[in-house]
């Protein structure tokens, strides 16, 4: 068995999303996401001109040799863009195995570890009332788990607020600018969650992303202050390269930590795991080298007792959903999943066969990954650029957004 084919293929239904499909000499066909948010056509150049041509002629059983070939053989190593590349290709792989094999990719990874994946919703607002009655929604579609987001007043396009409903943060030609305030969003925030768990009582979990914004002491001091709320996780409180930083909130505050949605290798969270650092790792089989590394990550991870909580955003192709949701079934240290649904457009380009009722998601019994992109359906939504915010503090400096 041969690979004969590589597509890229860039559609924009509703949002922009890069897939790739091979195609093998039996006309077996595998899969992947390689959606790369706001740098969408640099992951479908290097996959066009410099991946696809490899791939040709070689053997789609050899997952792992080609992972190898690709990341090592690349000099080049690592990088969002790379990384995104090697992931689209490894998950295509192991949905034509899965395909010939005639199961599920579950199946190969070990067989279901549990009956379904925990999700978790977004809800959000421009005032803390309007944000639980998000949460009130989410809780009546089923979830069992929350993350919420609420504007900071005086904080113009804070991270995770919609325009209206759906939060959506890739818009326009140009960055959007938004703003930033760490001293009015660490007096808000502990009042949201008050009330939150006022409203909803201890048994529904609660989740916050910081998004990057704070240093290590801030981060400290707000773990602190929603200790009394019990949340489920602070997620991202500071960028992941800095180590040292993860040490001093350890050194403050017993609220749990989820980080990794921004990391793409396994020596990049190796130190946050092994010195438990972080009680949840988001890593993702989208940007963080496909189904195979992405087990690596999570197996180094089992072993300190710390769980996943795989980033699932919209810009997640359904094809990534899909993918996530044969990992978090069949690992041991699953945590949860992030559940942000697509448009409705998104589901019809990408037709699946994973389910999501009462909390809980299934990647369905289909041979491979159970998912699909209709190249017809994708071409009538054509790419349409799209960048994530900037965040400025009130002087006009460049903060993390
Ligand atoms: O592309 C950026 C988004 O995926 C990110 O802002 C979403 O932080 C995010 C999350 O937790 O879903
Ligand atoms: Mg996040």
């Amino acid at each position: 068995m041969k690979i004969a084919e590589a597509r890229v293929v860039v559609t924009c239904p509703g949002r922009n999303f890069v897939a790739l499909k091979l195609v093998t000499d039996d006309g077996v066909t595998g899969v992947g996401d390689a959606t790369l948010n706001g740098r969408e056509l640099a992951v479908a150049a290097y996959l066009r001109e410099h991946v696809c041509p490899l791939l040709l002629g070689r053997d789609p059983h050899r997952i792992g040799d080609t992972w190898q070939y690709l990341y090592k053989g690349g000099y080049w190593r690592d990088g969002p863009v790379t990384m995104t590349a090697i992931s689209a290709v490894d998950t295509a792989l192991w949905d034509i195995k899965g395909k010939v094999a005639g199961l599920p990719v579950y199946q190969l990874l070990g067989g279901a570890a549990r009956s379904g994946v925990l999700g978790y919703a977004h809800a959000n607002g421009a005032t803390t009332a309007e944000a639980l009655d998000d949460v009130a929604r989410q809780v009546a579609d089923g979830y069992r788990a929350v993350r919420i987001q609420v504007a900071v007043p005086g904080v113009e396009g804070t991270y995770g607020v919609g325009h209206g409903g759906h939060y959506e943060p890739a818009h326009g030609a140009a960055p959007e600018e938004t703003t930033w305030s760490t001293e009015r969003y660490l007096s808000f925030i502990p009042s949201v969650f008050e009330a939150a768990r006022e409203r909803f009582g201890p048994d529904l979990r609660l989740l916050h992303d910081v998004h990057h914004r704070l240093t290590g002491i801030e981060a400290a001091r707000l773990g602190k202050a929603l200790e009394p709320y019990g949340l489920f996780w602070m997620e991202d409180p500071l960028p992941a390269e800095n180590v040292d930083a993860f040490r001093l909130i350890r050194q403050h505050t017993t609220t749990p930590i989820a980080t990794g949605e921004v990391v793409t290798s396994i020596w990049h969270c190796r130190d946050l795991i092994t010195e438990q650092l972080v009680d949840y790792v988001r890593t993702s089989v989208t940007h963080a080298g496909g189904i195979t590394h992405l087990r690596r990550i999570f197996d180094l991870a089992d072993l300190y007792r710390i769980r996943t909580g795989s980033h699932g955003p919209s810009d997640s192709s359904p094809v990534g959903l899909a993918a996530a949701l044969h990992v978090d079934l069949a690992v041991p240290n699953f945590g949860i999943q992030e559940h942000m649904r697509h448009p409705t457009e998104a589901d019809e380009v990408f037709p699946h066969a994973y389910r999501y009722a009462d909390g809980y998601l299934h990647p369905g019994d289909e041979p491979g990954l159970g998912v699909d992109v209709d190249e017809d359906a994708a071409a009538r939504f054509p790419y349409r650029p799209a960048y994530l915010p900037v965040a400025r503090l009130h002087d006009g400096t460049l903060h993390d957004w």
